[in-house]
């Protein structure tokens, strides 16, 4: 009782949110086998705003200590915007919602050793007891079992580039089309093939809406030469959309909010970094899970740190904006 989503979507938690939450006062609570922080429990118990944090772009997106100082920032900004922030990731078998900052910083130190781990991962990932760092789709999955909505990274995965030869397109877009959570983001990055992106995330039937523009962002760029499916131009706007999806059962929803421009890479730099990345991946036949950390690497060497300055910017502001979003998602419910 008291869950917003226990009659809306008969797949949350397995059934598990019918039962009592597992809890004594200052511990974590547990639902279904995820175990929330106690601040997020308490959090998502008086429907407050919460926002789901990733962490493969922890371990697998930026080197240390650049990654922890930027996960400790992000967590910083949505909480200086009024929502509780919940770090998710697979901690010696554990699924967590809310990470306390040890188990932050020891992700962090891990960083590529820790498993990456995508839906396709999750269970086997308990089941050994290992540590691991989510992928978008994880986090939405285990975001959407612990009942938060809203829920801010850099970049979604999407169609790679030759992806209609190879078959690499990331279980984000699947995820996307099934798991009822916002992914706020900036877009998706330009190694991708993004027309084929868009095409296959109206395919999943996926909600995908420029924030405060006509154009889909491409992550290091505001432009990506496509047009946004939809747009909307404040959060309250975004957070209409999220409850009209929730009350139709619908699945996901991509707010693509574009770098600010003066984070923003120069156009044809990029470009050259990410051209050679590719190249480079291709030659030494890097494919499957390990491509979108080599290429994040490799354009981070290629630009001399530019890339992960921008990195880091945008996910900041996809930190302030999805904070807000989660607020005015609060307000509606309340
Ligand atoms: N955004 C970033 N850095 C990242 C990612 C997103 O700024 O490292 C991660 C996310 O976890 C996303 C993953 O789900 O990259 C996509 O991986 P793949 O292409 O293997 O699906
Ligand atoms: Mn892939």
């Amino acid at each position: 009782a008291g869950h917003r989503d226990v009659r809306l979507n008969p797949t949350a938690g397995s059934g598990s949110f019918g039962r009592s939450w597992g809890r004594k006062r200052g511990a974590d609570a547990v639902l279904g086998s995820v175990q929330l922080a106690p601040d997020v429990a308490e959090a998502v118990r008086r429907r407050g705003p919460v926002v789901a944090l990733e962490s493969t772009i922890i371990s697998h997106g930026m080197p240390y200590p650049d990654n922890l100082s930027m996960a400790r920032e992000v967590e910083a900004i949505v909480r200086a915007n009024g929502a509780t922030p919940a770090t998710i990731a697979i901690v010696d078998g554990v699924p967590r919602v809310g990470l306390t900052d040890d188990q932050l910083a020891r992700l962090a130190k891990l960083g590529p050793s820790a498993l990456k781990v995508s839906r396709r991962d999750v269970a086997s990932c308990i089941a050994r007891g290992a540590t691991g760092a989510t992928t978008v789709s994880a986090t939405m999955l285990l975001a959407h079992r612990a009942g938060v909505e809203i829920f801010v990274t850099g970049g979604v995965g999407g169609v790679h580039r030759d992806g209609q030869n190879t078959m690499d397109v990331s279980a984000d877009l699947t995820e996307l089309g099934k798991t009822p959570v916002c992914v706020v983001c900036a877009g998706a990055k330009s190694v991708l093939d993004i027309p084929r992106t868009l095409e296959y995330l109206e395919t999943q039937g996926a909600c995908v809406l420029g924030y405060g523009v006509d154009e889909f962002p491409a992550f290091f760029t505001r432009k990506s030469g496509c047009a946004a499916p939809g747009r909307v131009d404040t959060a309250r706007e975004a957070a209409a959309v999220v409850k009209a999806g929730r009350r139709l059962g619908l699945g996901g929803t991509v707010l693509a909010v574009p770098i600010p421009a003066e984070h923003e890479a120069d156009g044809a730099t990029s470009e050259r970094a990410i051209e050679r990345a590719l190249a480079e991946a291709k030659e030494a036949g890097i494919s499957g899970n390990a491509s979108t950390p080599f290429l994040l690497k490799r354009i981070r060497e290629l630009t001399g740190g530019k890339s992960l300055e921008s990195n880091v910017a945008l996910v900041k502001n996809n930190a302030r904006v999805g904070a807000r979003v989660a607020v005015e998602l609060a307000g509606l419910d309340a």
